[in-house]
């Protein structure tokens, strides 16, 4: 009888080295699952988000997914922490999405890569958040030669959208940024698990359009720590035009989606001169926004 429960005290033993040799084994995985496209998304589009209800957006900030609202029909940026070369923002009554005012980056390129960035603190930090902003492109420019506006989430002392080529740990940063190259809308990210170390791309079929105004929507949603169920999607006038999911973002819950960034970064391959982009009608959200619905 002694001996029997030997037996299966040492087969309980052996079953434990065995199962921890597997734990092992997936921690030190050469190359973890990739992320994927998620086809026939379940994610909302069109005119089936928050935006629906509030035409206009009017009064859409009192909506309780909503976490941030400017029309900048105040006339001045107060709501935004000024960033890399804010002297190039302004507000300006130019041309606007809605109102009177909006915002513009007044970029004079002559040497070496020119734009600027302001940014909204999101406190508390959130696990999923989606950042809608209405843009209007220069006649001028080339839009493959710039980058877009960006979603990130950091711990104190990490900068949000400094560190190009550094590796993200799990505990200290990722981020999503609008991105155009090719002439193609993309999504970069950087995250833990990416497959080099500048951040990986997940490239869309369509374009943005020069002289237009158009609703830019981006989502990015932190994974539960321990699973690869991150996601990120993007919208251009409630058409969703790509969804990945599979990421692993975070090792700990309490690194949390904590700041968006307006920027505009033009590279010096334009040529040199003069460009404005303008933006307009940003919201955060935890729930898809969706294109400004038209006032009744
Ligand atoms: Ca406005």
């Amino acid at each position: 009888m002694i001996a029997k429960l030997r037996m299966i005290q040492s087969s309980l033993v052996l079953a434990v080295v065995l199962l921890w040799g597997a734990t092992i084994a997936v921690a030190g995985e050469a190359s973890p699952p990739a992320p994927y496209e998620v086809k026939d998304s379940p994610l909302p589009h069109g005119n089936n988000g928050i935006a629906a209800r509030y035409p206009g957006d009017a009064g859409i900030e009192r909506d309780p997914a909503v976490v941030f609202h400017d029309d900048f029909e105040s006339g001045d940026l107060s709501k935004w922490t000024p960033g890399w070369r804010f002297d190039r923002a302004r507000i300006t009554q130019e041309v606007a999405h809605s109102g009177k005012h909006a915002m513009q980056w007044a970029v004079t390129l002559s040497q070496g890569d020119d734009g600027g960035n302001m940014a909204v603190k999101l406190a508390p930090g959130l696990d999923v958040c989606f950042y809608r902003v209405y843009c209007r492109l220069p006649e001028n420019f080339e839009p493959r030669r710039m980058h877009g506006w960006s979603i990130t989430a950091t711990t104190p002392g990490v900068s949000p959208l400094g560190g190009a080529g550094i590796r993200p740990t799990g505990k200290d940063k990722f981020t999503l940024t609008l991105d155009n190259p090719h002439n193609n809308l993309s999504l970069y990210t950087y995250y833990p698990e990416m497959p080099g170390k500048w951040g990986a791309s997940y490239r869309t079929e369509f374009s943005l359009h020069k002289g237009k105004w158009q609703a830019v929507e981006l989502m990015l949603k932190a994974n539960q720590p321990g699973h690869r169920d991150g996601e990120i999607a993007v919208w251009l006038d409630g058409k969703l035009l790509g969804h990945w999911a599979g990421f692993r973002y975070r090792d700990v819950p309490e690194l949390k989606i904590n700041m968006v960034h307006l920027v505009l970064y033009l590279h010096a391959g334009n040529p040199a001169g003069s460009y404005t982009m303008f933006h307009d009608d940003v919201v955060v959200a935890t729930k898809y926004i969706g294109p400004m619905a038209p006032k009744k």
